[in-house]
């Protein structure tokens, strides 16, 4: 079989059912196999939209997603979303077309060196130097992006190279177990610093996810009694939304993190990295005496900017199957009661904070423009209970983590490092990996434009995503820290380049040009019957909602 039929062959062998992607010439040969490959392709009309729009499947599917780009230039447009995908570690191969080899020397339109572009934001990357090698370079990328740490991979395929024939079976990659045990001797020491602990408190990263292990960590908070945070920079389920014991996330600064975690005498950090912060502030999120024990299948993750106690090295699940057990048979009556007595404490607090979320939207209800703290309420309560959202809302999205549900694993997804144009096509992936589940993508507007195209494709491929605009006509997250950052222009109330207007853009107009139903609403009484009806849609709908445009400091 020609090479590009053998790779297909492998990928379909692999269990793969998507190839995403925008082609160019480099990348016909290689397409030349696909229909009969049984992969169905997805097209993007941007490669940023393919790539997040793989990486949404892959993370949603818990499987690798899979894109060809075009080239050097695809390949460039590619670089935002792979960013996020390295830092989300995402299991990805990207594959992109290469010119020929015969003639690469001399510099041919499009070609360029695509390693060196993809090298920082992946595990592995290789471009084919002859047919014979590709079959095995396919299997050994598999192999990299599925194995912990789980991350992008990256091939390139020069376009002469794979339509010669080569000898191989076609076979996936091979299967390999990852559910790593921990030491013995480690898991011992931290389960009787947990039994004996008076105030644990749990970090869980999006790790947890990774590792399919929300039950489990729900099952060893509650155990021990401890408040459960998110990782400053969380974007996944890694624990139930509406359970007692969770507190949402640490705020992504040393301070705020010390704040959280100051009154705790242990802290268990659970696929979480320490810690990837917003913007700089001076300090130490550790206090002193605090004894922090940290499992991660990332070795690079463990202590990485600040000192922990003991690190584990090992799959998140398993680990906490065993520590539950050992936790377990170590706890007195004495100690357990504390825990209980613990849990309820903290579930007080929970539902206090409860009610002020609950009063502050309620009394937002008649206000016009609509709050994003109404939006975000009524959208909860119209959006059906395990609604998947993707979030790409800047200053909306602690709305969006305060007030929908997230109750179940795989309900919330963003974009791991606030690469914007994230959030548009990676949800079409996670569509595509939630056939039974309503995707309902929370973006802002200045948002919106970075990768608008994906509407193209949600229609196309009639996904029924509905997609909520908090619409304030700006870029409010950077007024907001140029006025948090005391700078002289936010205090003359100058923003430069933060404002979308002159004109407005008509977002009804541009979903509607793409073939996918849209309604603007603008007083707070329009809002749920008009997401009741989008969200009911089979198809592709827009709800473009105007916001409050007031900049406040942040909290
Ligand atoms: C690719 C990329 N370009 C620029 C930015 C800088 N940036 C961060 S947030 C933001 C504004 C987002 O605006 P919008 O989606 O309307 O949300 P809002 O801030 O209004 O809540 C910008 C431009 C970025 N994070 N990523």
């Amino acid at each position: 079989m020609k090479a590009a039929q053998v790779l297909m062959e492998i990928l379909r062998a692999e269990g793969v059912r998507y190839l995403f992607g925008n082609p160019g010439t480099t990348e016909l040969t290689f397409l030349d196999a696909l229909p009969d490959s049984g992969l169905e392709y997805i097209l993007a009309l941007q490669e940023a939209t393919a790539v997040a729009a793989a990486d949404g499947y892959a993370q949603a599917s818990g499987t690798v997603g899979v894109v060809n780009l075009h080239v050097a230039p695809g390949v460039a447009n590619g670089l935002s979303i792979l960013h996020s995908a390295s830092r989300a570690k995402t299991p990805l191969i990207v594959t992109a077309g290469q010119q020929d080899s015969r003639f690469l020397f001399q510099d041919p339109i499009l070609a360029g060196d695509l390693v060196q572009l993809t090298e920082q934001f992946t595990k592995w990357c290789y471009e084919i130097r002859r047919a014979e090698e590709a079959p095995a370079a396919l299997r050994r990328a598999l192999t990299l992006a599925k194995t912990p740490p789980t991350g992008p991979v990256f091939l390139s395929l020069p376009m002469d190279l794979v339509t010669h024939v080569v000898e191989d079976s076609g076979a996936p990659s091979p299967h390999v177990a990852t559910r790593s045990l921990p030491d013995p001797a480690a898991l011992r020491t931290a389960a009787e610093t947990l039994a004996e602990a008076k105030a644990p408190l749990i970090v869980a990263g999006d790790g947890v996810a990774r590792s399919d292990a929300v039950g489990e960590l729900v099952g060893l908070a509650e155990l021990i009694g401890a408040r459960v945070y998110g990782e400053p920079v969380y974007r996944r389920t890694n624990f139930p939304g509406d359970h007692p014991l969770w507190r949402g996330g640490l705020f992504p600064s040393a301070p705020g993190v010390r704040k959280a975690l100051n009154d705790a005498d242990c802290a268990l950090i659970v696929g979480a990295s320490v810690f990837t912060w917003f913007a700089y502030a001076p300090g130490e999120p550790f206090p002193p005496g605090l004894i922090v024990i940290q499992v991660d299948d990332d070795p690079r993750e463990i202590g990485k900017n600040y000192p922990v106690t003991r690190g584990i090295v090992a799959d998140p699940k398993s680990t906490l199957v065993a520590l539950a057990r050992e936790v377990g048979a170590l706890m007195t009556d004495a100690q357990r009661a504390a825990a209980a007595g613990r849990a309820a404490e903290v579930a007080k607090a929970k539902a206090a904070y409860q009610k002020v979320l609950t009063a502050t939207a309620d009394g937002d209800r008649d206000r016009t423009p609509i709050s994003a703290a109404f939006l975000m309420q009524t959208l909860a309560r119209v959006a059906p209970d395990d609604a998947v959202i993707v979030d790409e809302t800047a200053s909306s999205i602690r709305y969006v983590l305060g007030y929908l549900p997230f109750k179940y694993p795989g309900s919330f997804y963003g974009s791991k490092t606030g690469t914007l144009g994230w959030g548009m096509g990676a949800a079409i992936g996670v569509q595509l990996a939630n056939p039974g589940r309503k995707v309902v993508a929370t973006i802002g507007d200045g948002s919106v434009m970075y990768a608008c195209q994906a509407l193209w494709t949600a229609a196309h491929y009639h996904l029924p995503i509905t997609y909520v605009v908090p619409n304030n006509a700006s870029y409010a997250i950077l007024k907001i820290g140029m006025l948090g950052m005391g700078l002289d222009s936010a205090k003359r109330g100058i923003y430069p380049g933060m404002d979308l207007v002159e004109p407005e853009i008509d977002y009804v107009a541009l979903a509607r040009s793409m073939g996918v139903e849209a309604e603007r609403v603008e007083r707070p009484q329009d809002l749920q019957g008009v997401l009741e009806k989008m969200l009911a849609a089979s198809g592709p709908t827009l709800v473009d909602v105007a916001i409050d445009r007031s900049i406040r400091p942040a909290l």
